[in-house]
């Protein structure tokens, strides 16, 4: 059981759906918390002294004590408020392919997004189908994985739900601010199917910026590169 004195601080950018993914679980789970807003061009003290390694957002801070990288966050999270939805099963060999498929989806997805946004022509066309096959493998592996979990029920958010749903929910702000960064029709049927269902989750939609702010925050972020795709 939670204490009363229990203080829980998030901090992060509201744009970013590594922060959102931490938003999403403590929701899901009911925990209250502060969330203070980061001003990325001007560090404040608390994100510098609290993550004075990678000075990166988000950060949770839980009566004190700092937890840096949102995977680790989540996991924290799972394992600390162990009493409310589940984010991870309780299987050591599902946790093990849980936590293959999120490293996957960071270490891979979250990054292909760059390169498409920093090309042009050819290049950028590579690029956008390197993300769509990326896309494609995280699907069949995650369905081969977990074939419990298709179709989706539309209700229980696990880790993948959590972390996923963050950031294909938005593909649509990606897809008009930047270029069609993931083309649906090329790939598996069942990735818009599921990103379709996760979109309609109370929760999600609570937490994932509104289309046209992020669409202008992408925007203007990437103004540079953009400008030649006017
Ligand atoms: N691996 C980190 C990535 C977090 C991350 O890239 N955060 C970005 C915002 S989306 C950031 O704080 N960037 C600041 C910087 O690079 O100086 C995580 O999962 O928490």
């Amino acid at each position: 059981m939670e204490d009363k004195q229990s203080e829980v601080i998030l901090i992060g950018i509201w744009r970013s759906s590594y922060c959102q993914r931490i938003e999403l679980a403590l929701k899901l789970k009911g925990i209250p918390h502060k969330y203070v807003e980061e001003d990325l061009s001007n560090k404040s003290e608390l994100l510098l002294h609290h993550n004075s390694i990678h000075k990166k957002v988000p950060v949770l801070i839980h009566n004190g004590k700092p937890i840096a990288e949102s995977l680790v966050i989540l996991e924290y999270i799972d394992e600390h408020w162990n009493n409310s939805p589940k984010l991870f099963p309780d299987d050591p060999y599902l946790r093990a392919k849980l936590r293959f498929w999120a490293n996957f989806y960071d270490q891979k997805i979250m990054v292909a997004i760059l390169p498409i946004i920093m090309s042009k022509g050819k290049q950028r066309e590579k690029a956008i189908e390197e993300m769509n096959e990326l896309l494609r493998v995280f699907i069949e592996g995650i369905m081969k994985d977990f074939p419990e979990k298709f179709p989706f029920d539309g209700q229980n958010l696990g880790l993948l739900e959590v972390i996923a749903g963050t950031n294909l929910c938005n593909y649509k702000a990606f897809n008009e601010a930047v270029a069609v960064a993931w083309s649906p029709e090329k790939t598996p049927p069942e990735l818009l199917t599921w990103v379709n269902a996760l979109n309609q989750h109370s929760l999600i939609k609570q937490t994932i910026p509104p289309h046209h702010k992020l669409v202008a925050a992408i925007m203007e972020k990437f103004s540079r590169f953009l400008k030649h795709d006017a």
